[in-house]
């Protein structure tokens, strides 16, 4: 058994930003890091502060860091920020004198490491294997300069850090070019089934939205399958389809899950997982599932909206889901009001996918849909 990791959570908030929101931002972390499983967070930073340079937190915050890492034996270091990878590099070089051992991670690594957990298919390990060495390759030869260049300087041969970081640059692409190569194989065995379905006419319905917002229930629902349901981020990695029926049409319909989304996601991350994605890019209708009872939801709707973009997806229509209606506590009139002024180009849908309420509505919507397309 692995013993269970110590964590110290680093958070740096922008002076200008209100308290509300940093704590928001806090507990999205905790989420985030719990559901790593396996990890126990012993300490948290919040420090109100610009983010320096080059340590992120500010050298008189690294000597306390230090300090922690050592009295309460930590293993993992989380900074909630995308850093660059010299700050990791130079936060794992501090903490290196009380643990040889430290890992420090910043919200990619914490990201690539749950999915790592909860990837199955030959096709998400090898866009986590991929992602990871984007990631990481950088921080590898920044280890390999300082190393060589402190073996090679006692005795006079500069060079041989320089070959060898070269060396380690040209393999590391090798090996990123092969898994590239691998993935691309299963790529395309995915668009050569997305233009059979195309060209026989099989429309194609796609499930998206926050992580954790209840798309794996939609599909179960839709679907009678017995898709992993957890409250947990990321619970589902991969894609995976199913079929529709709609009572009154022949025309059935493809209906597919998939990864959910995450704000503050990289654009190179996004990119990682654009063969799972695939089903969600090229999707004739998307059902955008939204939790109802989440009062982060608008910022939500907007990460989410703003990865569509990015992904470029081709769907004609976008049907808006919002479920966990039987959660919602806050005002229902003003919530139809807001949701009927906002959203109402998306078609919106109220629905409970632990009570079943909906679904039959929605149903129809999305054979409306169907058959218009
Ligand atoms: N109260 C309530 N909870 C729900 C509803 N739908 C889903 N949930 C819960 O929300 C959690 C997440 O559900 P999932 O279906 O796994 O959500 P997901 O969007 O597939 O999540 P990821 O795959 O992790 O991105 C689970 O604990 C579900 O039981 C609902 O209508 N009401
Ligand atoms: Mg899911």
């Amino acid at each position: 058994m692995n013993r269970v990791h110590r964590v110290v959570l680093i958070d740096i908030i922008d002076p200008h930003h209100n308290k509300e929101d940093a704590l928001k931002n806090l507990l999205e972390l905790k989420s985030l890091v719990t559901t790593y499983n396996g990890i126990d967070i012993v300490d948290i930073i919040q420090h109100r502060n610009r983010p320096d340079k080059s340590t992120f937190i500010g050298s008189g915050k690294v000597i306390e860091l230090v300090k922690i890492v050592a009295k309460k034996q930590i293993d993992i270091v989380v900074i909630n920020a995308i850093v660059n990878l010299s700050v990791l590099f130079n936060l794992t070089q501090s903490l290196w004198t009380v643990n040889q051992k430290i890992q420090v991670w910043d919200r990619i690594d914490l990201i690539l490491n749950i999915f790592d957990k909860h990837a199955y298919t030959t096709e998400s390990k090898l866009q986590i294997e991929i992602a990871r060495m984007r990631h990481m390759g950088p921080r590898i030869y920044g280890l390999g300069e300082t190393y060589f260049s402190r073996q090679g300087g006692g005795i006079g041969t500069k060079g041989l850090g320089e070959t060898n970081i070269e060396l380690m640059k040209r393999h590391w692409r090798d090996r990123i070019k092969k898994k590239k190569d691998q993935l691309e194989k299963i790529s395309n065995q995915h668009l050569i089934q997305l233009e059979r379905r195309h060209d026989n006419n099989v429309l194609t319905v796609a499930i998206v939205g926050y992580t954790n917002a209840g798309k794996t229930s939609l599909f179960n629902l839709l679907t009678r399958k017995n898709k992993i349901v957890r409250n947990e981020m990321f619970a589902t990695l991969d894609s995976v389809t199913g079929k529709i029926y709609f009572p009154s049409h022949q025309k059935g319909a493809i209906i597919s899950d998939t990864i959910g989304f995450i704000k503050d996601l990289p654009s190179s991350l996004i990119d990682s997982f654009k063969s799972t994605l695939m089903e969600s890019i090229y999707a004739d209708i998307l059902l955008h599932v939204i939790d109802i009872s989440d009062p982060e939801m608008t910022k939500k709707i907007e990460t989410v909206e703003k990865i569509l973009r990015e992904l470029r997806v081709h769907a004609k229509k976008i049907i808006f889901v919002f479920n966990k209606i039987d959660a919602f506590t806050g005002d229902g009139e003003k919530m139809l009001k807001d949701v009927g002024e906002n959203y109402s180009r998306f078609s919106p849908q109220f629905i409970s996918a632990t009570t079943d309420y909906g679904i039959e509505k929605l149903k129809k919507e999305v054979e409306k849909a169907v058959v218009l397309t």
